[in-house]
């Protein structure tokens, strides 16, 4: 079954260590994230108007992993463990073999030497979800053009990406706005991540991607003389 639920301000959502009933959707509303540190809560992180929630404890039969508590009124769409199971785990199945095969071939991911398992996999099988919802779309990536402003807005290609590559991390890894504009050529699909599954299931790639974007400051350099990414 699915609900909506109306949060009020300092509600709490989900409580660390409590067992797994839904999972939720944001329609609307800021929620602050809070994990147990030495027996105190620690804010982690929020979702702000945007994002769901809640699919660990579902997926792996685990106790909740954070709080979550609203800081004002919002609105979300919750899924009962056996929906949620039905239309994610189940319906997901075929599509998480066709994901598993493509991030088999992501440079990224494979140079780890301790291998990603497959919850990985989650926040794109939520989000390619979440999409029949929102209208957001979650899809294999195929071929993308970059461009970076210059100070007169005239945009250059600075570099193409294609199959198994990545991009959008930059931004998340330095917390500066974003440096580029990244464009379609063509049909294009892309595997998407939200801020707070990056930074929780990425965590071991981010080595790897800052060791890239010292290489996006020497293309920048040869480009335009100068690196513009200011880090
Ligand atoms: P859940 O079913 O365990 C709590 O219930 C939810 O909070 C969890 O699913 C995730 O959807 C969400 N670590 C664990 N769970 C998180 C985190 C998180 N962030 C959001 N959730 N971390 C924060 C990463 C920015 C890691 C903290 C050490």
């Amino acid at each position: 079954m699915h609900f909506k639920h109306c949060s009020q301000t300092d509600e709490h959502i989900i409580d660390q260590g409590d067992d797994g009933d839904n999972f939720y959707v944001i329609e609307k509303g800021v929620y602050d994230i809070f994990v147990q540190k030495e027996g105190v809560p620690v804010q982690v992180g929020k979702y702000d108007n945007k994002g769901s929630f809640g699919e660990l404890a579902l997926m792996y039969n685990t106790p909740r992993a954070a709080t979550i508590i609203a800081t004002q009124e919002g609105a979300l769409w919750g899924l009962d463990r056996a929906t949620f199971h039905r239309l994610i785990v189940k319906n997901n199945a075929k599509k998480r073999k066709m994901y598993e095969a493509f991030i088999d071939c992501v440079p990224l991911l494979n140079s780890l030497e301790v291998g990603l398992d497959t919850d990985i996999l989650v926040p794109f099988l939520i989000l390619s979800f979440v999409g029949l919802l929102s209208n957001i779309t979650a899809r294999l990536l195929c071929l993308l053009q970059m461009k970076a402003g210059q100070q007169d807005n005239a945009e250059v290609e600075v570099a193409r990406c294609t199959r198994g590559q990545y991009f959008g991390e930059l931004a998340l890894v330095t917390n500066k706005p974003r440096a580029a504009s990244v464009y379609a050529v063509g049909e294009t699909k892309c595997l998407v991540i939200d801020i707070q599954a990056f930074e929780r299931l990425l965590g071991p790639c981010m080595d790897i991607m800052r060791r890239n974007i010292s290489q996006y400051e020497e293309q920048l350099v040869a480009l335009f003389g100068s690196s513009v990414l200011n880090h």
